[in-house]
């Protein structure tokens, strides 16, 4: 029998992706309308802006139960207004499913939310790893000058559920407040 070759790589340093079926969603500042705090601040801005990345590797098609998906999250540095760029954050579409989050480049903070709106964060630097509990909202934020490399698996019929966190937020904002990093 034949030893094959790997079909897919994933690069030490920052996570990116490479091989079959692998993908990549690019969300920019129009994706986010309503996200931020600071609206003024988010108009100012061109609406073009990059604010990140998800490679993503799918073996199986959405829906599959105990199928998993895995991806690497790449957010850019910057703010609207006070607040640092951040993913738009989910609960799952079917809202017991778990996930893995680890940090591989960069710094940040994860943001979890439970079904009550009660928030809790971590967080992020290369090497950390963090469990999302079924039925817990999760967004990450980049709070350092660089990019923000993120590594992520999770089941595949999880789905994204973004309605309550664009009706609601999170609760809690990652803002930069006379060079201190605060959540408000
Ligand atoms: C991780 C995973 C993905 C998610 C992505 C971006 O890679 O959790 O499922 O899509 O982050 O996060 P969001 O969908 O909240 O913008
Ligand atoms: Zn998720």
């Amino acid at each position: 029998m034949e030893i094959k070759d790997p079909r897919n790589h994933f690069s030490k340093e920052n996570g990116a992706l490479s091989g079959e079926k692998t993908s990549k969603t690019i969300r920019k500042l129009k994706d986010m309308k309503g996200f931020y705090e600071d609206e003024e601040a988010f108009n100012k801005m061109d609406p073009e802006t990059v604010l990140y990345e998800v490679e993503m590797h799918a073996p199986v098609k959405a829906g599959t139960e105990g199928g998993l998906f895995f991806g690497t999250s790449f957010l850019n540095p910057g703010k609207v207004g006070e607040e640092f760029f951040m993913t738009k954050g989910h609960f799952h579409e079917i809202i017991n499913r778990a996930e893995y989050y680890w940090g591989l480049e960069g710094e940040g903070v994860l943001v979890f939310m439970d079904e009550d709106g009660n928030a809790s964060a971590e967080k992020v630097c290369p090497g950390s790893l963090h469990f999302v509990p079924g039925k817990i909202a999760h967004r990450l934020v980049n709070t350092g000058d660089t990019k923000l490399a993120v590594g992520a698996c999770w089941p595949a019929d999880a789905g994204h559920q973004y309605g309550p966190i664009a009706e609601s937020g999170f609760g809690v904002r990652i803002k930069e407040k006379n060079g201190t990093i605060i959540a408000e």
